[in-house]
């Protein structure tokens, strides 16, 4: 059966001193690390989150708090603080992160007007990346996800991986929520479970 490895937006704005930094994220990095030296995936992946400036996630968009939530074209989206903006070094991968064994980048949240947590569709479920396809053509039957962040983004691409058909791990060492409280990403791994992904690590 063939593999591969998604890791899900390891860039710098999601790590340590980044605008939307994720608690912990940097310690995710060599396991990841290790995993890619594992020479055991058919494929690795990388997801880039890559907004346009003054993207619609963004609360300095909408005049809107951190945090808030607004309708955006009919969805309920969180505010976010500016970040992973095309161009900008929160933008570029964490220099950590070994990019030697990467086949293929993905990138999201490319267009304004909706955000894009999953690897495969956009919030709205209009807008396919090119993922799918990328890995039916590779023949992939397995999907092991690493990477940032645990409640949103890695949970998203799970759930997406899950509906399209893969058999889908989360790899619980390679992943580290935004929200810590109240409970450090439980909720997304019941989520997550409810739908059948299975966990490693
Ligand atoms: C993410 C919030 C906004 C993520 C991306 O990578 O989990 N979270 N954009
Ligand atoms: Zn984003």
């Amino acid at each position: 059966m063939k593999k591969a490895l998604i890791i899900v937006d390891v860039q710098n704005d999601f790590c340590q001193g980044g605008s939307l930094e994720v608690p912990q994220a940097n310690q995710i990095i060599p396991y990841i690390n290790l995993l890619m030296q594992e020479n055991s995936y058919d494929q690795i992946i990388l997801t880039q989150d890559f907004h346009p400036a003054g993207h619609k996630s963004f609360a300095s968009s909408n005049r809107a708090q951190i945090g808030d939530t607004i309708d955006l074209e009919g969805n309920a989206q969180f505010m976010w603080p500016d970040h992973c903006v095309q161009g900008s070094i929160g933008a570029e991968f964490h220099e950590d992160l070994n990019l030697e064994k990467v086949h293929h980048i993905v990138q999201k949240g490319t267009q304004m007007n909706v955000d894009s947590y999953s690897g495969f569709w956009d919030n709205n479920k209009r807008h396919k990346t090119d993922l799918d396809d990328y890995l039916r053509f590779h023949e992939i039957e397995l999907v092991e996800i690493c990477g940032l962040a645990l409640d949103y983004c890695v949970k998203f691409t799970a759930l997406d991986a899950q509906d399209l058909g893969y058999i889908t791990c989360v790899h619980f060492q390679g992943t580290r929520a935004v929200n810590v409280q109240p409970h450090n990403g439980r909720d997304a791994i019941y989520q997550m479970l409810e739908k059948g992904v299975t966990f490693l690590g």
